[in-house]
Protein backbone atom coordinates (compact mmCIF):
# COMPACT_ATOMS: atom_id res chain seq x y z
CA UNK A 1 0.00 0.00 0.00
CA UNK A 2 1.09 3.39 -0.61
CA UNK A 3 1.57 6.07 1.92
CA UNK A 4 -1.33 8.36 2.25
CA UNK A 5 -0.52 11.83 0.76
CA UNK A 6 2.44 10.42 -1.71
CA UNK A 7 3.08 12.07 -4.95
CA UNK A 8 5.83 12.82 -7.46
CA UNK A 9 5.44 14.67 -10.79
CA UNK A 10 7.09 17.74 -12.76
CA UNK A 11 5.67 20.87 -12.49
CA UNK A 12 6.62 23.27 -15.60
CA UNK A 13 6.84 27.46 -14.71
CA UNK A 14 6.22 30.14 -16.82
CA UNK A 15 8.89 31.78 -18.24
CA UNK A 16 8.89 35.37 -18.64
CA UNK A 17 11.84 35.69 -21.50
CA UNK A 18 12.21 38.54 -23.91
CA UNK A 19 15.48 39.86 -25.17
CA UNK A 20 16.89 40.82 -21.83
CA UNK A 21 17.05 37.13 -21.03
CA UNK A 22 14.42 34.92 -19.09
CA UNK A 23 13.28 34.72 -15.50
CA UNK A 24 11.57 31.98 -13.74
CA UNK A 25 9.25 33.25 -10.05
CA UNK A 26 8.42 30.20 -8.08
CA UNK A 27 6.04 31.45 -4.94
CA UNK A 28 5.10 29.22 -2.15
CA UNK A 29 1.45 28.77 -1.71
CA UNK A 30 0.76 29.47 -5.28
CA UNK A 31 2.78 27.85 -7.68
CA UNK A 32 3.60 25.46 -5.21
CA UNK A 33 1.28 23.00 -2.43
CA UNK A 34 3.30 24.66 0.32
CA UNK A 35 4.91 27.49 1.92
CA UNK A 36 8.93 27.65 1.63
CA UNK A 37 10.41 27.19 4.70
CA UNK A 38 13.88 26.17 3.73
CA UNK A 39 16.33 26.69 -0.26
CA UNK A 40 19.31 24.82 -0.52
CA UNK A 41 21.23 23.80 -3.57
CA UNK A 42 23.84 21.44 -4.47
CA UNK A 43 26.56 21.65 -7.03
CA UNK A 44 30.19 20.83 -8.00
CA UNK A 45 28.81 17.03 -8.09
CA UNK A 46 31.26 14.47 -9.40
CA UNK A 47 29.34 12.26 -12.30
CA UNK A 48 30.09 9.29 -10.93
CA UNK A 49 28.64 10.22 -7.13
CA UNK A 50 25.40 9.20 -5.85
CA UNK A 51 23.11 11.43 -3.52
CA UNK A 52 20.16 10.91 -1.70
CA UNK A 53 19.52 7.60 -0.85
CA UNK A 54 17.00 8.32 1.78
CA UNK A 55 13.47 9.18 2.34
CA UNK A 56 11.49 11.52 4.28
CA UNK A 57 8.82 10.91 7.20
CA UNK A 58 7.26 14.13 6.55
CA UNK A 59 8.62 16.90 4.10
CA UNK A 60 7.22 18.46 0.72
CA UNK A 61 10.35 19.75 -1.94
CA UNK A 62 10.46 20.84 -5.56
CA UNK A 63 13.66 19.95 -7.02
CA UNK A 64 14.93 22.41 -10.02
CA UNK A 65 18.36 21.46 -12.16
CA UNK A 66 19.12 25.55 -12.71
CA UNK A 67 21.80 24.89 -14.44
CA UNK A 68 23.13 21.29 -16.05
CA UNK A 69 21.10 17.98 -15.84
CA UNK A 70 20.70 15.33 -13.07
CA UNK A 71 18.99 12.36 -12.91
CA UNK A 72 16.77 11.37 -10.05
CA UNK A 73 15.39 8.14 -8.93
CA UNK A 74 11.78 7.92 -7.22
CA UNK A 75 10.54 4.99 -5.37
CA UNK A 76 7.08 4.95 -3.76
CA UNK A 77 7.68 1.03 -2.34
CA UNK A 78 5.98 -0.08 -5.15
CA UNK A 79 7.23 1.79 -8.43
CA UNK A 80 10.91 3.04 -9.13
CA UNK A 81 10.70 5.87 -12.00
CA UNK A 82 13.68 7.97 -13.26
CA UNK A 83 13.30 11.73 -14.12
CA UNK A 84 16.18 13.81 -15.96
CA UNK A 85 16.01 17.12 -14.23
CA UNK A 86 17.23 19.28 -17.38
CA UNK A 87 15.61 22.82 -17.77
CA UNK A 88 15.67 25.77 -15.14
CA UNK A 89 11.63 26.34 -15.80
CA UNK A 90 10.99 22.52 -14.80
CA UNK A 91 10.66 21.01 -11.43
CA UNK A 92 10.31 17.70 -9.62
CA UNK A 93 7.60 17.76 -6.83
CA UNK A 94 8.24 14.88 -4.23
CA UNK A 95 5.67 14.92 -1.45
CA UNK A 96 5.58 11.92 1.45
CA UNK A 97 7.58 8.87 1.61
CA UNK A 98 9.34 8.59 -1.38
CA UNK A 99 13.11 7.00 -1.42
CA UNK A 100 15.34 9.32 -4.06
CA UNK A 101 18.46 8.95 -5.42
CA UNK A 102 20.29 11.80 -7.30
CA UNK A 103 23.09 10.76 -9.79
CA UNK A 104 24.41 11.51 -13.22
CA UNK A 105 25.25 15.11 -12.57
CA UNK A 106 27.05 16.82 -14.86
CA UNK A 107 29.76 19.42 -13.48
CA UNK A 108 27.66 22.62 -14.45
CA UNK A 109 24.41 21.12 -12.84
CA UNK A 110 23.32 23.43 -9.75
CA UNK A 111 20.35 21.62 -8.47
CA UNK A 112 18.05 24.16 -6.20
CA UNK A 113 15.36 22.70 -3.59
CA UNK A 114 12.80 24.04 -2.33
CA UNK A 115 11.63 22.87 0.87
CA UNK A 116 8.48 22.75 3.11
CA UNK A 117 10.28 22.49 6.20
CA UNK A 118 13.24 23.50 7.97
CA UNK A 119 16.55 20.56 8.17
CA UNK A 120 16.06 17.96 10.57
CA UNK A 121 18.31 14.85 10.71
CA UNK A 122 15.24 12.64 12.43
CA UNK A 123 12.91 13.19 9.16
CA UNK A 124 15.15 11.21 7.14
CA UNK A 125 15.08 7.25 6.70
CA UNK A 126 18.50 5.97 5.30
CA UNK A 127 17.62 2.74 5.61
CA UNK A 128 15.98 0.96 3.13
CA UNK A 129 14.29 -2.02 4.94
CA UNK A 130 12.80 0.71 7.14
CA UNK A 131 11.47 2.47 4.43
CA UNK A 132 10.34 -0.75 2.71
CA UNK A 133 8.60 -0.66 6.20
CA UNK A 134 6.87 2.73 7.26
CA UNK A 135 5.05 1.37 3.05
CA UNK A 136 3.78 -1.95 4.59
C1 LIG B 1 16.98 15.56 -0.28
C2 LIG B 1 17.93 15.64 -1.42
C3 LIG B 1 17.25 16.06 -2.69
C4 LIG B 1 22.14 20.90 6.26
O1 LIG B 1 22.86 21.27 7.20
N1 LIG B 1 20.97 21.55 5.98
C5 LIG B 1 20.15 21.17 4.98
O2 LIG B 1 19.10 21.80 4.77
C6 LIG B 1 20.52 20.05 4.18
C7 LIG B 1 19.62 19.58 3.05
C8 LIG B 1 21.69 19.41 4.46
N2 LIG B 1 22.50 19.82 5.48
C9 LIG B 1 23.76 19.14 5.72
C10 LIG B 1 23.62 17.72 6.22
C11 LIG B 1 24.85 17.04 5.65
O3 LIG B 1 25.94 17.18 6.54
O4 LIG B 1 24.47 19.05 4.49
C12 LIG B 1 25.16 17.82 4.39
C13 LIG B 1 24.78 17.09 3.10
O5 LIG B 1 23.40 16.69 3.18
P1 LIG B 1 22.85 15.32 2.57
O6 LIG B 1 23.91 14.29 2.66
O7 LIG B 1 21.56 15.01 3.24
O8 LIG B 1 22.61 15.71 1.04
P2 LIG B 1 21.91 14.85 -0.10
O9 LIG B 1 22.29 15.48 -1.38
O10 LIG B 1 22.19 13.39 0.05
O11 LIG B 1 20.32 15.04 0.13
C14 LIG B 1 19.75 16.34 0.03
C15 LIG B 1 18.76 16.57 1.18
O12 LIG B 1 19.41 16.30 2.43
C16 LIG B 1 17.54 15.70 1.08
O13 LIG B 1 16.56 16.19 1.98
O14 LIG B 1 15.82 15.24 -0.44
O15 LIG B 1 19.06 16.50 -1.19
Amino acid sequence: MIAQGTRVGLVSFKVHANERGSLVAIEGDNDLPFSIRRVYYIYGVRPDVLRGAHAHKDLKQLLVAVSGSVTVLCDDGERKQEYILNRPDQGLLIEGLIWREMKNFTPDCVLLVLASKPYNRNDYIYDYGEFKLHMA
